[in-house]
């Protein structure tokens, strides 16, 4: 290792002197403008990476769903996994050396993670389109040759696509050729195959609109769409040509406010989707005649996925188990229709991709779905052989079955969740099953939920067991969050610190949307006292401009109402929303007739 020249040139990308960054739930991410040395950092890492693991490593440039001046980089491991947790702690402790101190800090690391430094090593780097993205990934560039490492820049990806390439190039191709062209022939002919099978398809014109979050999603399945066009023609929205990345758009926009994104045309009973902003997260939704808003998320989507399946095995006879992984934000009454009414075992892990994607392993076949869209399907290598061979073996109906599943194999990118293949599985069981929108959604009704944010002056404080459903720190919480909890039919919560952001994240279901909201207050209002709450205590929710969601969680918490916090609130009794007066001044004691237009 030449660490005079890894000096010379990481003077290039000097970091900013006390700037302290985390390698989290998805790698590194803030403001693009502080990442210039974690790139050439993370390029210099992947190389030791690749010799100690002998295989292609991946590096990807993307915030996924963040705002467009924010960026990120995360490591892509041999089998297109995420990268090892000892890796993580090392890319931590790279990233934040001091100048003077990264070269012995990325000696020590070879040291400790035994890398044999004569091997070679290669890596492949993608990246999305934030305008900050292709001189960032140069910086990586810069880094891997510093070290001698070789490597391929595929340009621009989405994330899952990066994912694939690793893979099918550390697995001599078995998996699919590591080209673009390559991903898109394996996908469609997956698709295509699949819904050749339909009795009833070529009746109906399948289209399908999709919000591409104004990111690489779009230039993706712009590149996709003809060889899918026999089967499904997308209409893409926000594809990058006006608006700003993920701005009021995109996955994440959608399923946390719970409405269409900006700059969707929609009319009612129409399939709609969104992507966020690289493309490995997706929600489906829909208008129903009354202009109501239905969301289908990473639950709905594995419940249909995962009965798909359920009922392919059933039809080969054979007893392959099957099953699905979910976070805690999980609705729960997807998991209760996966448990009871679909008899398939359910497993609640950590949030972040990694701690589902493992869980999911351990079956022959595992589905894994975050609620908010990011999730895949894992098929055991024995799995597959057995499939492939009842393929070949089996008769008539059961054969078909075994060859829709071989598709399905095909078609799901089994390395990380992808936008684009979830899509397409999806699409395929709709047409297979002759599915409407609308019957997917009636499977099950989601339980009214709301998720709140929490600033806190160390997040670390709170610690959290039980896959995050139970907090073990501070004292007194989760006993708060228990008393609370039993004030409400139906009812749920729980807390823990985020990953990606400095804030404690709160989650409540309950029978209605107020109840779910004023639980969700209620809790918020406990961690803020239990753990250090800074600045003002917790506001209540923002509908729009003037609007806020309330109940009288005050009472909850024995508090008097109405509290110096709202002086300038008007409240109809028994309505859980607050008209606030801009210009303050109303009357809390006089009710006002409820707004229309509650947001
Ligand atoms: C990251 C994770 C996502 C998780 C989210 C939670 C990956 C690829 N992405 O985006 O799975 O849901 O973080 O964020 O692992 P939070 O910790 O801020 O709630
Ligand atoms: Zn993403």
């Amino acid at each position: 290792m030449d660490l005079d020249a890894v000096k010379e040139h990481s003077a290039l990308h000097a970091k900013p002197s006390g700037l302290v960054l985390q390698y989290g739930t998805a790698g590194f991410r803030t403001k693009a403008e502080h990442l210039d040395h974690v790139m050439f950092r993370m390029g210099l890492l992947a190389v030791l990476r690749s010799k100690q693991t002998k295989s292609t490593i991946g590096i990807m440039v993307t915030a996924s769903h963040n705002p467009e001046e924010d960026n990120g980089v995360k490591l892509v491991d041999p089998l297109g996994e995420m990268l090892a947790p000892s890796w993580e702690e090392h890319a931590t402790c790279l990233a934040n050396a001091e100048e003077q101190d990264m070269p012995r800090v990325l000696l020590d690391i070879s040291v400790k993670a035994a890398v044999s430094l004569q091997q070679d090593a290669f890596v492949v780097i993608g990246r999305d389109t934030r305008p900050s993205s292709e001189k960032l990934s140069q910086s990586v560039i810069d880094g891997v040759t510093v070290l001698k490492g070789q490597f391929h820049d595929y340009g621009l990806l989405t994330t899952p696509q990066l994912h694939y390439m690793v893979y099918c190039r550390n697995t001599g191709g078995q998996y699919g050729k590591a080209t673009l062209e390559g991903y898109y022939e394996k996908l469609s002919k997956a698709f295509m195959e699949l819904t050749k099978q339909a009795s009833c398809s070529g009746d109906e014109n399948r289209s399908l609109k999709v919000d591409c979050a104004n990111g690489i999603g779009a230039l993706k399945l712009r590149e996709m769409e003809h060889y899918i066009a026999q089967g499904l023609s997308v209409q893409l929205f926000n594809d990058g040509t006006k608006g700003k990345l993920n701005h009021l758009c995109g996955a994440d926009f959608v399923k946390s406010h719970q409405k269409p994104p900006h700059g969707m045309e929609m009319k009612s009973n129409e399939r709609c989707c969104s992507f966020d902003g690289d493309a490995d997260r997706i929600v489906y939704y829909y208008l129903d005649v009354d202009g109501h808003f239905h969301l289908i998320d990473g639950d709905k989507i594995a419940t249909l996925i995962s009965s798909f399946l359920k009922e392919l095995l059933l039809e080969i006879g054979e007893s392959l188990n099957i099953g699905v992984v979910q976070t805690a934000y999980a609705n729960g009454s997807s998991t209760r229709y996966l448990e009871e009414v679909m008899k398939v075992p359910v497993y609640c892990t950590k949030t972040g991709v990694k701690h589902l994607h493992h869980k999911a392993q351990e079956f022959d076949i595992g589905v894994y779905f975050e609620a908010n869209g990011h999730g895949t399907v894992l098929f055991s290598k024995a799995a597959e052989t057995k499939i492939k061979q009842l393929a070949r073996e089996l008769e008539d109906k059961k054969r078909k079955a075994a060859k829709m599943l071989e598709n399905v194999i095909d078609l799901i990118n089994q390395t990380a969740g992808d936008a684009v293949s979830d899509m397409l599985v999806i699409e395929a069981v709709l047409i297979l099953k002759g599915l409407t929108v609308q019957q997917w959604d009636a499977l099950y009704r989601d339980l009214p939920n709301r998720q709140l944010k929490v600033k806190v002056a160390d997040r670390q404080v709170i610690s959290t067991t039980d896959a995050e459903r139970q907090v073990v720190t501070p004292p007194g919480l989760q006993e708060a969050i228990n008393d609370l909890v039993k004030k409400y039919k139906l009812s749920r919560a729980f807390v823990r610190p985020s990953g990606t952001e400095d804030i404690v994240r709160v989650y409540a279901e309950a029978d209605s949307q107020e109840n779910a909201d004023s639980l969700a207050h209620a809790v918020s209002l406990a961690v803020f006292q239990l753990a250090g709450g800074v600045g003002e205590a917790p506001q209540l929710e923002k509908i729009h401009e003037g609007c806020w969601k309330i109940k009288p969680y005050y009472q909850l918490l024995g508090m008097p109402f109405p509290s110096p916090l709202h002086n300038h609130a008007r409240y109809f009794a028994g309505f859980p929303t607050v008209h606030m007066n801009g210009e303050g001044g109303g009357d809390l004691t006089q009710p006002v007739l409820p707004q229309q237009n509650l947001g």
